[in-house]
This record gives structure tokens, C-alpha cells and sequence, in this order.
């Protein structure tokens, strides 16, 4: 692994641009569960694809009200990890790194990451259903009495909902269009704890790679990227990427 964190080290120092791609494995060691992790306990009888989607939540607002208000609670209780601490020093370094995220956690800007694209939405934000004023109507969740779950849109009395994108809605054009922009023009891509199955985000990787980009990934399983990874970093990213700052630093 040695070897591996200095040749990655070298290759991200000669990079002209990196883009960081994250998944829920980056919010691992914060105490995040990953998004099928947190169907533990009462949610084990649900399937993600069940509660995350638009029909789940027509057929049962409360419910799936309920599981984000629940997940949310978790997000706001844990803190960044050294991950998302050493992207930060990774973007003093190489000031243009932007990064990716399919995370709808906080964590990358509480940990001070800089231009943080969030292609599936906020766990922390909510929004009217319709948004009537506009797209995207937020509504400050602290404004709305939350005894009614979901609470109703202040101004025309809708569902509030998780911005978040759920499975088959469409994820932020200029989020992803962005995303896509980036990996033609990067040179080196940071593919961190993601498993890879979720699409459009999961084909990201690919772009880059089309576009002769140096394809990296740190996580400590085999996932969907592994297999287009010129460089596969097999460990927690809690602990390589501060590894991989000090080996930047040391030159
Ligand atoms: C779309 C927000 C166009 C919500 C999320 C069939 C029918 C209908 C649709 C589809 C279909 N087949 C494919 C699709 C498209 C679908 C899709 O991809 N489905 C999957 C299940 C196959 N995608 C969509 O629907 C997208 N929209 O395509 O629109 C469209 C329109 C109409 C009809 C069809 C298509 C919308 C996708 C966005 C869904 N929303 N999140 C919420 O959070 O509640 S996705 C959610 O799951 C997360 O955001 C994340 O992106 C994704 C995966 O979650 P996890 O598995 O937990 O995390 P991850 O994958 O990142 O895995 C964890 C990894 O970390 C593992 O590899 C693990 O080894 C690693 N790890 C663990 N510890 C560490 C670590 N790594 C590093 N360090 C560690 N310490």
C-alpha cells in the first residue's frame, strides 16, 4: 500500500486537474451508515428503491417523511471524518479540484471542502412537493410546525418533501452537466466510496476515463469502478487520504 499511496501522491501532484467523485463510503467512518446500511432496525424491512422514490411516497407521505426526519437526525449528530478533512488540504493543493458527490449529507462543507456539487440533493433541505414558487421551492424547515408529518408547504399548503433526487426522478441538470463537463476536462479522477451502482453518478467514471483520464479509486471493497481503476487504493478513505496529504506534502 506504501508504494501505492507514493506513485497515487506523484500522479495527483503532476495532475493539471483532479475531480473527486464521493459516495457513502466517505461518510462511513463519520457513523453515516451507507444508504443500504441505514435500513437497519425498524427500516430493515424496507428496501431502499422502496422508500426512496416518488410512489413511496405518494402511497405514504408519514412514512417516508418519518425516514428522512430519521436519517436526518443522524447526519446532523455525527461530524466530518479525517476523509473529508484531507480533501480539504487536497484543495489547497490543487486549488481547482472540485468535488462530486452522490452524498446527501453535509459533511464535505462541514469539514471545509470548497464547491461541493451534490448530484442527488440535501437531506437537510426540504421543499414544497409542487414547488410553487418555482423550482426549487425550499422552505426553512425551522419555519413550519413539524407536528404535522410531512408539515404542509407555508404557502399553498402541498407536502413538503426531502430535496433529495429519489429513484426515477431526474438528478439537477446543471449539477450533473457539470459533473460531465468536469470529468472530460480532468486529468486525473478521485472515485471515493461508491459502490457504483447508482446511474447517471456511476457513469461519471467512464467519461473521464473516454477522455484519457487517469481513473482512481479508494475503497476498501471491489465496486462497479474497480474495474475501469487504473490505481485501486483497497482501504478505508478515512485512512488513505490523509496518508496520501502527507506523501503530497513530503515533496
Ligand atoms: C434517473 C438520494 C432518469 C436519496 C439517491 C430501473 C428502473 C428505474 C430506474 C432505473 C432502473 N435501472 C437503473 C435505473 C436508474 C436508477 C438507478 O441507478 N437505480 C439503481 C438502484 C440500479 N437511477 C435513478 O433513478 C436516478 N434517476 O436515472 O433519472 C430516469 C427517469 C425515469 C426512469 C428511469 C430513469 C436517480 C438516482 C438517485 C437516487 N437517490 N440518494 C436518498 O439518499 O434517500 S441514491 C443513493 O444510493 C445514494 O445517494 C448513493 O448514490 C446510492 C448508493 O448508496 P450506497 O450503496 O449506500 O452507497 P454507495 O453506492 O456509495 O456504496 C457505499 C460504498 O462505500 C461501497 O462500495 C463500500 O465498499 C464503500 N465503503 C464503505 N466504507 C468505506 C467505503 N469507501 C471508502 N471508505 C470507507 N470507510
Amino acid at each position: 500500500m506504501e508504494q501505492a499511496i507514493q506513485e497515487t501522491a506523484k500522479r495527483l501532484r503532476e495532475a493539471k486537474r483532479v475531480t473527486v467523485l464521493t459516495g457513502a463510503g466517505v461518510s462511513k467512518e463519520s457513523g453515516v451508515p451507507t444508504f443500504r446500511d441505514a435500513l437497519e432496525g425498524l427500516w430493515s424491512q424496507y428496501n431502499p428503491e422502496d422508500l426512496a422514490t416518488p410512489q413511496a411516497f405518494q402511497r405514504n407521505p408519514k412514512l417516508v417523511w418519518d425516514w428522512y426526519a430519521m436519517r436526518r437526525e443522524m447526519a446532523g449528530k455525527v461530524s466530518p471524518n479525517a476523509g473529508h478533512y484531507a480533501l480539504t488540504e487536497l484543495q489547497k493543493l490543487k486549488p481547482d479540484t472540485v468535488i462530486v458527490t452522490q452524498n446527501v449529507d453535509d459533511l464535505h462543507e462541514r469539514a471545509g471542502n470548497q464547491d461541493v456539487i451534490h448530484l442527488h440533493g440535501q437531506i437537510a433541505r426540504v421543499r414544497c412537493y409542487d414547488n410553487c414558487q418555482g423550482s426549487p421551492t425550499i422552505v426553512d424547515l425551522a419555519t413550519v410546525d413539524a407536528m404535522q408529518t410531512p408539515p404542509p408547504c407555508p404557502h399553498c399548503g402541498a407536502y413538503l418533501r426531502p430535496d433529495v433526487v429519489w429513484f426515477s426522478e431526474s438528478l439537477p441538470m446543471d449539477a450533473l452537466a457539470r459533473a460531465y463537463e468536469l470529468c472530460k476536462i480532468s486529468d486525473v479522477i478521485l472515485v471515493i466510496g461508491t459502490s457504483g451502482i447508482v446511474s447517471p453518478a456511476s457513469e461519471l467514471p467512464q467519461v473521464g476515463l473516454k477522455h484519457g483520464a487517469t481513473i482512481i479509486e479508494i475503497n476498501p471493497q471491489y465496486s462497479m469502478i474497480t474495474r475501469i481503476a487504473h490505481t485501486h487504493l483497497e482501504a478505508p478513505s478515512g485512512q488513505v487520504l490523509p496518508l496520501l496529504i502527507e506523501a503530497l506534502h513530503a515533496e
